[in-house]
């Protein structure tokens, strides 16, 4: 098998010359329509179900979102609720989103609690590599963006969030610029620009390819440095509302000690990602071991909207071989400089720079059809020749623009400067998520909902560094929307009387729950044996709200 995969790279190697000039042009509307249907996993009617209870009733998702809306809650309806901290604004999430709504809301005056299911950073706003869109050079503007991100995202964003995102992009550049992110600048100063798939014009900000991480370093250091207290390891298995369905707070769970904790919260902001660990249609996934859809789930519960929940990104080149990197990114920041996708004949068969869903499909087509690459494992995918960008933009470019890519492959022996590597799509994104306004309001009073675990903006395909972007901007509205409530909201009971009603739905709909929910961690992650209890190391900054300790 190693032979097949040595004769296929020396025919990539062969081909460069003749690549090297070769213009593939993208495809036309009709054209791109044809490929996602016929080989993009959205459209694997199969693969779909129909939601049977709640607001989004007899619309169809994947059968793994499905699974989850019509999920148990692990908590007993009659749970003591009182409360440890009673905060004005509760965030839940700590990446890039949930961050900055807590920073956002501290600088409104409210008072926040910061709670997290893994470590403050812990995320998938470190996976986007390779930049973020703004539209600021001279040939750009708000509104050349907004029509790139419609047609990326087939028309159906929702207009009036994309239109925020957009004007207000310089604004949040501008923020991360001031807080101390170090974009890539060119030799007088000026931020670089870098174009992404889909784009008409270079607009992503770049840190050469490890742009979430240095935003997220950033904006985690601001929230220990202005002191807002964060709770790590302790995600929320269940919101909590009054009896009018507002939503009043949430119960964390301790992951060290198993121990419940009541928070009582004015507003609720969830900001807890996406669910590429549900592992959609059998996918890898690029994304962090938390990502399991709980914003999804908490929030439907509660009566909540959910938008677009039948479309997912496969970023097109997931890592492939070798088998411990599997689904792990190999950033779409290759292919913008010169990267080549090359099938097992040595040929290019799709423009590098189409939208993610295209690429993607074309990649799953040219396996499918048999011009892919087996691995010894038995995956399978098409090279990525990262060592074209040195051959066409100059020796060391690789080394200079991507040094995680370098340093992630050559922890295996591998050298991308000299090689070329095996990818296939990986789940990468949930384009939906829950339906917001342009303050992140959700449907239900005092919920409201940043970054990932939001849905309507991007539409039906998400463009490159659009994430990034969205999770600042709307991150930050919601903190400023969340603290203004927290103002006028006067105490509110705490109750689980929507765990209640649902659970009675359930049971009208003959429904038997396929698991409880929020998932917390995949089951592979899970231990088989619990470990002792220990003491929570779980508090970074002292918090003032706390009320008293429970007693159980
Ligand atoms: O926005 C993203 O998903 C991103 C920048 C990913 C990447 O390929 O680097």
């Amino acid at each position: 098998m190693m032979d097949v995969i040595a004769e296929s790279k020396t025919r990539v190697l062969q081909g460069r010359d003749e690549r090297r000039n070769q213009t593939i042009p993208s495809q036309s509307p009709e054209e791109r329509d044809r490929l996602v249907h016929a080989f993009h996993p959205d459209y694997k009617k199969e693969e779909y179900h129909r939601i049977r209870i709640g607001p989004n009733a007899g619309e169809r998702t994947v059968r793994e979102v499905a699974e989850l809306l019509e999920s148990d809650s692990s908590l007993p309806d009659n749970l003591d609720l009182t409360p440890q901290y009673r905060v004005d604004v509760l965030v839940v999430g700590g990446g890039g989103a949930g961050a900055t709504a807590a920073l956002t809301a501290k600088a409104q005056g409210a008072e926040v609690l910061l709670v997290t299911k893994l470590r403050l950073g812990d995320s998938n706003t470190v996976m986007a590599q390779g930049g973020m869109q703004v539209a600021i050079t001279e040939n750009d503007s708000p509104v050349t963006h907004f029509f790139d991100t419609l047609r990326g995202g087939h028309h159906k964003n929702d207009p009036k969030l994309l239109k925020v995102l957009v004007e207000e992009g310089p604004m949040a550049a501008q923020w991360l610029i001031q807080l101390g992110v170090l974009f890539d600048r060119d030799e007088n100063g000026n931020l670089k620009t870098k174009k992404g798939g889909g784009s008409t014009q270079p607009r992503l900000l770049t840190c050469s390819d490890y742009t979430g991480l240095e935003i997220m370093r950033v904006l985690k250091d601001e929230v220990l440095n202005r002191q807002i207290p964060v709770l790590e390891f302790s995600p929320v298995v269940e919101l909590l509302s009054d009896a009018d369905g507002t939503c009043t707070g949430a119960v964390l769970k301790n992951m060290d000690n198993g121990q419940l904790i009541v928070v009582a919260a004015q507003s609720v902001i969830l900001a807890t990602g996406g669910s590429g660990r549900l592992h959609i249609e059998g996918f890898p996934t690029s994304n962090h071991y938390g990502a399991t859809g709980d914003a999804l789930v908490l929030a439907y519960r509660l009566g909540a909207r959910l938008s677009h929940m039948d479309t997912f990104q496969y970023h097109p080149t997931g890592s492939v071989y070798p088998e411990q990197l599997a689904g792990a990114l190999v950033t779409e920041g290759i292919r913008s400089d010169g990267g080549h996708l090359v099938n097992q004949d040595g040929r290019r068969f799709i423009n590098e720079l189409d939208t993610r869903d295209v690429v993607a499909a074309a990649i799953i087509r040219e396996c499918a059809e048999g011009r892919g690459v087996k691995t010894p494992a038995g995956r399978v995918g098409v090279w990525l020749d990262v060592p074209m960008i040195d051959l066409l933009i100059g020796e060391g470019s690789i080394a200079k623009r991507f040094p995680a890519m370098v340093r992630q492959f050559q922890r295996y022996g591998m050298d991308i400067r000299e090689e070329p590597v095996l990818v296939y799509p990986t789940l990468h994104y949930q384009n939906g998520g829950v339906a917001i306004d342009v303050d992140g309001q959700s449907q239900v009073k005092g919920l409201f909902v940043a970054g990932e675990a939001s849905g309507g903006l991007h539409g039906r395909n998400r463009l490159m560094g659009n994430s990034l972007l969205d999770l600042i901007v709307f991150g930050k509205r919601a903190g400023v929307a969340a603290a203004q409530r927290a103002k006028e909201a006067r105490v509110r009971k705490l109750t689980l009387t929507h765990v209640t009603r649902f659970r009675g739905e359930l049971e009208k709909n003959n429904i038997k729950p396929a698991r409880v929910a929020p998932i917390i961690l995949p089951d592979y992650v899970r231990r088989e044996e619990a470990p002792p209890p220990r003491p929570s190391r779980s508090l970074i900054n002292q918090t003032p709200y706390r009320i008293s300790p429970r007693s159980d």
